[in-house]
């Protein structure tokens, strides 16, 4: 009797064990499997995730793809990019349609907690703000009152304009739509007297405007708007990968590692922190399922964070965005290279 009970229960833990291992799909095997990894990117935001005339995907957002593609198969372009409206972000992810999302997605406290979703890291520090016809005369948020503003449709930027006009007492009349696309062309058209969302965001769609140059980004922020790439919750391990593609960038930054001299102290840096970096030292990667020089290959096809941020969004780039809050912690800003050790 108590054997067929034993064996009952240990059938029944085989089940459930089972069950679990059938939900708790090894992310980063399935890549390696498949040959490549599946990220969601935006439909086109120039600087963070777009496609040049010949079809290739650049930017800051892709770029943090093409690190997770180098570090597991030692080539960026090991990658299937699909394509996400504003709606259609998060279903690819919980559905695990795509290994992650990089796409100026907001990190948030219900996001974050409440949608089978994780944010392994934040690679661009941002906020909300407001763009508007030069010829319109308004120099501040304040001076909106009783505007027109067009917006993107299940968005954070929808719910901070609402908290922000109604705390100050402030009229407003909203516009929203499904895609970016449209909010943008409806503004540019003159339906609104304004579009908001994250300023990198109006950075970026002023350039697809055709006079750039009749239209002002008003000064001020309203948010908090921490991006970040997203995964699916419940692989600790690969939410691990992505949030340490991105510190290993921010290392290579703050040790002075760049892509052109990575061969050179590859070959004759005595530093413990960049052999570590390097994986000349240790065996940081292992314990990831990655070779030991995984950092190493991200800075030689991708380059540091600060060489990524330059040529994409930065001086280097038709953005010339400055670090801002996106600079190193030593320079006054945010990001903040975790140890390697
Ligand atoms: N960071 C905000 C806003 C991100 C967002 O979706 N922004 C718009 C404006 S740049 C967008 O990407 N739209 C593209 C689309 O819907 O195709 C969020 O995560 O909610």
């Amino acid at each position: 009797m108590k054997k067929t009970i034993a064996a009952a229960l240990i059938g029944l833990a085989g089940l459930v064990a089972g069950a679990a291992q059938a939900q708790t799909v090894n992310v980063l095997d399935r890549i390696k499997q498949r040959g490549f990894l599946t990220c969601g990117v935006h439909t086109g935001l120039p600087g963070f995730g777009y496609q040049n005339d010949q079809g290739q995907w650049l930017g800051l957002d892709v770029d943090l793809c093409r690190a997770v593609a180098a570090a597991i198969f030692d080539d960026p372009t090991k990658i299937r990019f699909v394509q996400t409206t504003t709606p259609t972000r998060f279903i690819v992810v919980q559905t695990g349609d795509v290994d992650m999302l990089s796409r100026n997605a907001t990190y948030t406290m219900s996001r974050d907690t409440g949608m089978g979703m994780a944010w392994p890291v934040i690679n661009f520090f941002d906020g909300q703000g407001f763009i508007v016809r030069k010829s319109l005369g308004v120099t501040s948020v304040k001076g909106l009152n009783g505007a027109t503003i067009c917006v993107t449709q299940g968005t954070t930027t929808e719910l901070n304009l609402a908290d922000y006009f109604r705390a100050n007492n402030l009229k407003y009349e909203v516009v929203s739509f499904k895609t970016n696309e449209e909010g943008v062309k409806a503004f540019e058209a003159g339906r609104c007297d304004s579009f908001t969302t994250d300023s990198s965001g109006l950075a970026a769609e002023r350039l697809k405007f055709a006079n750039p140059n009749d239209f002002v980004i008003l000064p001020e922020l309203i948010s908090r708007e921490p991006l970040g790439p997203a995964v699916r919750r419940g692989d600790e391990n690969f939410t691990a990968v992505v949030r340490w593609a991105h510190y290993a960038m921010l290392n290579a930054e703050d040790m002075g590692v760049t892509r052109a001299n990575v061969d050179q102290l590859k070959a004759s840096s005595t530093s413990p922190e960049i052999r570590r970096l390097l994986g000349l030292d240790g065996k940081f990667g292992e314990a990831l399922g990655l070779p030991n020089d995984w950092a190493y290959r991200i800075i030689k096809h991708v380059g540091n964070y600060g060489e990524a941020f330059d040529r994409n969004v930065g001086a280097g780039s038709r953005l010339g965005l400055p670090r801002g809050l996106n600079a190193l912690w030593s320079q006054g800003g945010q990001q903040y290279p975790y140890p390697i050790r």
